[in-house]
Parts: C-alpha cells; sequence; structure tokens
C-alpha cells in the first residue's frame, strides 16, 4: 500500500490550499491513477485498521440496491449516519439545538440511530438516503446496470463497454438532499487472460478518510464479479479527480506517513456461497489482516 501513501506525499508536496462545501478547508490535487495488482493480495490498508465490516456490508448495500440506512446500521455499519441526521436535524429546525459533535449532538445521534432501528416509519421517512449508489446501480431510470454488466462480461468479454455509472444527473438534486451525489462516479471493467479488471473514475475523494475504503470496495467488488463471471482478478486501477486530504486530519496523516506498510492480507469467499446478488457478509473472510492501530479523524459532511 506504498501507493497510497506516496498519493498523500504527492498531495502534501504538490497540491494547492483550496475550499470546499464543507467549509473544512483542504489540500487538494487534481487528477491522480492508481493501480493495485489483485494478484498480489488484497489491497486493505495495514498503516491503519480498516473497519473491515463497513466495507463488506457497504457493497452488499450497494449491491442489493439498497438506499435505506437502516441495513447498514443494523449491521453496525456507521459511516453513512451523519447525512441523513444532518438533513434530519435541519429539516426539524434542530441544527442549532445540536451542535456537531457535543455531547448532545452524539445523544440525538444514538437515539436517531435507535429509531432507524426499531421504528419502520421513521426509518422510512428519514433513514433514505435518495436514489444514491444502490439505486443507480440496479435501477438507473428502469436499467439493472449492475445485472447487465454481468451478462455482458460473461457474453461478450472483449466489449469495451462494460460501464456502470453512478452520475445520473436527473436524479442529483434528490441525491444531494439527504445523501451525497455519488463521489465514485464511474466504473469499467476489462477482460485479458481470464482476468477482470476495473477501473474507477472517482471525481472527489478524501484521502485519509475515504480512499482507504474505497479501494477496498472495488477490490471486493472485482472479486464477487470475477466469481460471478468464472474470471481470476486483475487489477483494480483507481482514477482520481479533486484529490484532497482535509486541513483538520493532518496531524494524523503525518502519522499515517510515520509508519510502515505491512504484508498485505488474503480474500476468502466460501467456495459453496450463492451468486454475487445473495451472497452474505459471512462468506467473505479477510483473512492475515494484521494492521497498525485505527486513527481517528472526523468526517466532513
Ligand atoms: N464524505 C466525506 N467527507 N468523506 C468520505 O470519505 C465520504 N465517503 C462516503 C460519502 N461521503 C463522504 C462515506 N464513506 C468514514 C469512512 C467512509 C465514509 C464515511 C465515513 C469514517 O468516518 N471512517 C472512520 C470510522 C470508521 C468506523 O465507523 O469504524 C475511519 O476511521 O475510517 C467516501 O466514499
Amino acid at each position: 500500500m506504498k501507493t497510497y501513501l506516496d498519493l498523500m506525499r504527492h498531495i502534501l508536496a504538490d497540491g494547492t490550499e483550496k475550499g470546499d462545501r464543507t467549509g473544512t478547508g483542504t489540500r487538494s490535487v487534481f487528477g491522480y491513477q492508481m493501480r493495485y495488482d489483485l494478484q498480489k493480495g488484497f489491497p486493505m490498508l495495514t498503516t491503519k485498521r480498516v473497519h473491515w465490516k463497513s466495507v463488506v456490508h457497504e457493497l452488499l448495500w450497494f449491491v442489493r440496491g439498497d438506499t435505506n440506512l437502516r441495513y447498514l446500521v443494523k449491521s453496525g455499519v456507521r459511516i453513512w449516519n451523519e447525512w441523513p441526521f444532518q438533513y434530519y436535524l435541519g429539516k426539524n429546525g434542530l441544527t442549532e439545538k445540536f451542535p456537531k459533535y457535543s455531547p448532545e449532538w452524539k445523544a440525538e445521534m444514538k437515539s436517531f440511530v435507535e429509531r432507524i432501528i426499531n421504528d419502520d416509519e421513521f426509518a422510512g421517512k428519514w433513514g433514505d438516503l435518495g436514489p444514491v449508489y444502490g439505486k443507480q446501480w440496479r435501477n438507473f431510470n428502469g436499467v439493472d446496470q449492475l445485472a447487465g454488466v454481468i451478462d455482458s462480461l460473461k457474453n461478450n468479454p472483449d466489449s469495451r463497454r462494460h460501464i456502470v455509472t453512478a452520475w445520473n444527473p436527473e436524479d442529483i438534486p434528490e441525491m444531494a438532499k439527504a445523501g451525497l451525489p455519488p463521489c465514485h462516479t464511474l466504473f469499467q471493467f476489462y477482460v485479458a487472460d481470464g482476468k477482470l479488471s476495473c477501473q474507477l473514475y472517482q471525481r472527489s475523494a478524501d484521502v485519509f478518510l475515504g480512499v482507504p475504503f474505497n479501494i477496498a470496495t472495488y477490490a471486493l467488488l472485482v472479486h464477487l464479479v470475477a466469481r460471478e463471471c468464472g474470471y481470476g482478478v486483475g487489477d483494480f486501477v483507481h482514477t482520481l479527480g479533486d484529490a484532497h486530504l482535509y486541513s483538520n486530519h493532518m496531524n494524523q496523516v503525518q502519522e499515517q506517513l510515520s509508519r510502515q506498510p505491512g504484508k498485505l492480507p488474503k480474500l476468502e469467499i466460501t467456495p459453496d456461497a450463492p451468486g454475487i446478488f445473495e451472497i452474505g457478509y459471512e462468506d467473505i473472510t479477510l483473512l492475515d489482516y494484521d494492521p497498525m492501530p485505527s486513527i481517528k479523524a472526523p468526517v466532513a459532511v
């Protein structure tokens, strides 16, 4: 995962100070590409612990076409909580009453999450993130892009049209309400020598917090799709648009850069597990993941 640390070094050395929507401030570069050979191990960051459970459940949530927070929080995944929660506070005139990250905010977040889990009506009303990834992958104006691309990968591997796009201009305003317009905008698969590769175009990349997840998510997606189609795994190519380090992550970045990358873990999928659309969390295991301790940082919403 030296590739990832090199990206951080590049942003520190050549990036420009740039404001952003969240008001946090960033150091940013435009245009960058990384390549991970999935034959060499699973590209999970070893210089800090990344929450594997969140990686798997989030991807299964996308693959199943779900866009409601409920599945995630029921599975112990917190990474999407802040968007629907801030939306809920805003819509109920509570934003001022609960200043971000205050003890009251944390308590209110806890009861919000409990209601999402236990109250069907509340989950329906406030848990939905809008037409985000799951919706676009499985039902982009009626098109099941993921099923379509798996079909074309099986039947026409040499095609140059194995594309799934989450960027649906008509739906962007709806996504922007409680969730976000997609950061991972478009991905393309490629088959050569019986191996499946994938390139992702990510328009906006939160390099400290998000990118370790994004790399792992797409590496896992390649494994699942390759298995579905009977291919081996090739490369994951990660192309970034605005690649940034938030100004309040700088100490964490220095800590990260002071650490030495370790050996990559391996992915194991239960041989008789069902296909990509039915596969469960228990069927997907990361072996020999022995990272350095986690490094906490706030997420910009
Ligand atoms: N918005 C921002 N500002 N950054 C992002 O990375 C991001 N995402 C998704 C959508 N909007 C984003 C959400 N993905 C964490 C990780 C990934 C996220 C959101 C948050 C996070 O806070 N990770 C912590 C804690 C993990 C845990 O719960 O254990 C970490 O230490 O890794 C990019 O796709």
